[in-house]
């Protein structure tokens, strides 16, 4: 690999090999493979003001990973495995800063990671095959490759509901938590969404205000985390087996170590079943899921899941019209991504907490001294928006990127993201997206998809390099292909039918409604990302 070439030219534009976009667990594994084992120039640009990605900004009360910890981390180092020890189930947020600084000091990252650096704008020159990239501060990089690493669901969504601007308290997007956090001591606390964020911190919520009143939209379906101390003999199991853990994890569909069982919820009688829901209700988790192989695929089957769900729901609840209110019956159990919870309706049974069901009574607006529903006027201190982001597209349109002939980013995506693997779009060589739109991402555990589009980008590369290339872009034709595939994938899962699902793009008013991740499982996409490249990069044009 050719030597680090990064230059200054009279202070004004920083060139390297390439920019990455963020420094989060994309973006710190990116660095590493580009720099350590490629030798290339490398230079990571980061908006806030630490590392951590979503887990800089997701501080919010009850922010903890929703997959399990000994999985929810890199797999690439033996050794970082071996000395790093989690202490609960599920890695609570600042557990998992702790991770990403550590990983960032171990493997040597932070002199090449520029925090408080805010990406404005990235621009193509086809002629130099270069990469410009402005910063906020007014800086000016320039590269070969550009990498976003920017994340899934790293845009807040604000609502535009009227009158915010006039509200007496104070306001926060859980996405985009105070570093300091956030004092409810005595207050009266309203709280907006039901997703996995609102699920989470409903109960946390509740126990540090006064009062807390959750703004539900669409009711949810919820399976208990089981979270608690990771003991010593589970530790010793994961560490005897963490080779045959991290295997399973990568060949699996959805990148959990855990088998899904090969047998139909209808194949079972009703007996046998309930019993397996519980067993799986007890043990907890996302793994729910996978007590029937046909719960996503099959509409019947899943709903015998959404019913064993619903009657949980009431039998927790004691005041049955807030039972009703909480019982999702417009969406199938995990159509939307499923959240998994520590006493989210047992919560409902608090003298503190009153639900609000905006199906029955909209919100109309914010008002001074809280919330006005067509109903009713919730008066309250503080605000949570835990409201969702726009997903996948948003934090990538956001960087205002331009390709070949200065086509816009948001052009080529006007009517819903199209891209080549979720690696590449047309018009824009040598911009590598990680864990974009059209690729598993969100479907997934997160690490174990990043690192294999961050281990497919740094072999692109090497082999571009090793060939005495310069570029590679998607070509339209493998574009479209890749397209229909993804819908079609899609559609093969019950997964579309969740109207309200921000899988669609359709939390954000006027956003296209296209399914964006590709749900035709991880080790499938795996392998298509191999063959790809072992037949010399098929659907991309190099150069
Ligand atoms: O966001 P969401 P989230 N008025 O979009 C409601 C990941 N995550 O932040 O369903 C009133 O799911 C909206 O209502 P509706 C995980 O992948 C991971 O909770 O659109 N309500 C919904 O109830 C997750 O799926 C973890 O009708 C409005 C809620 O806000 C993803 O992040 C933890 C509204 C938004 O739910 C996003 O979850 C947390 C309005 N105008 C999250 N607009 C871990 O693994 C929206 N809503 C730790």
């Amino acid at each position: 690999m050719g030597n680090p070439r990064a230059e200054t030219d009279g202070g004004e534009v920083r060139r390297h090999d390439a920019i990455i976009v963020g420094a989060g667990f994309s973006g710190l594994y990116q660095l590493h493979l580009l720099r350590d084992r490629l030798g290339l120039s490398v230079r990571v640009l980061e908006a806030a003001e630490g590392i951590g990605g979503t887990w800089y900004w997701n501080r919010y009360p009850g922010a903890r990973c929703d997959s399990e910890s000994y999985y929810y981390s890199y797999s690439f180092s033996r050794e970082l495995e071996d000395e790093w020890e989690w202490t609960e189930r599920y890695p609570e947020h600042g557990e998992i800063r702790r991770y990403l600084d550590h990983v960032a000091d171990r493997f040597d990252l932070r002199r090449d990671i520029q925090l408080d650096t805010r990406v404005t704008g990235a621009s193509y020159d086809a002629a130099a095959n270069r990469w410009t990239v402005t910063t906020q501060g007014g800086e000016v990089f320039e590269a070969q490759f550009l990498i976003t690493a920017v994340g899934c669901l790293s845009t807040a969504n604000v609502p535009a509901i009227p009158g915010l601007e006039r509200f007496a308290g104070e306001w926060y997007h859980t996405g985009r938590w105070p570093q300091d956090g956030v004092d409810f001591a005595g207050k009266r606390v309203g709280l907006i969404g039901t997703g996995s964020t609102g699920i989470q911190a409903t109960p946390v919520l509740a126990e540090q205000a006064a009062h807390l009143t959750v703004f539900q939209r669409t009711a949810n379906y919820s399976v208990p985390a089981r979270n608690g101390p990771m003991d010593a003999e589970f530790k010793a199991w994961v560490r005897e087996n963490a080779a045959e853990l991290r295997r399973k994890a990568r060949e699996a569909t959805n990148g959990h170590p855990f088998d899904i069982s090969d047998r139909s919820a209808l194949d079972v009688s009703p007996q046998e079943r309930e019993a397996i829901y519980e067993a799986a209700w007890e043990r907890g988790g996302l793994r729910f899921r996978a007590a029937f192989r046909d719960i996503l695929l099959d509409k019947d089957a899943n709903e015998t899941a959404s019913e064993f769900i619903r009657a949980k729901i009431r039998s927790v609840v004691k005041d049955p019209a807030t039972a009703e209110a909480l019982t999702p019956r417009d969406h199938l159990f995990a159509t939307k991504r499923p959240p998994i919870d520590t006493d989210y309706f047992e919560t409902f049974n608090r003298d503190n907490v009153r639900l609000v069901d905006l199906k029955a009574a909209p919100i109309e607006a914010i008002v001074p001294e809280g919330v006005r529903t067509r109903d009713a006027t919730y008066p309250l201190d503080i605000l949570v928006f835990a409201t969702g982001f726009d997903a996948l597209t948003g934090p990538l349109i956001g960087l205002n990127i331009r390709g070949r002939d200065g086509l816009a980013l948001s052009e080529a995506w006007a009517a819903g993201p199209r891209s080549y693997l979720g690696l590449q779009t047309p018009g824009f060589p040598n911009l590598f997206t990680v864990t974009g739109p059209g690729s598993p991402s969100v479907l997934t555990n997160m690490p174990v998809a990043i690192e294999q589009h961050a281990e497919w980008i740094a072999h692109c590369i090497a082999h571009l390099r090793e060939n005495g290339l310069d570029r590679i872009e998607a070509t339209p034709e493998a574009t479209e292909a890749w397209v229909a595939h993804v819908n079609e994938a899609a559609s093969a899962t019950l997964l579309p039918m969740a109207s309200s699902s921000w899988y669609l793009g359709a939390n954000v008013p006027g956003k296209p409604r296209v399914f964006m991740p590709y749900a035709g499982g991880m080790a499938r996409y795996r392998s298509i990302c191999d063959r790809v490249a072992r037949e010399g990069y098929e659907g991309f044009a190099l150069g």
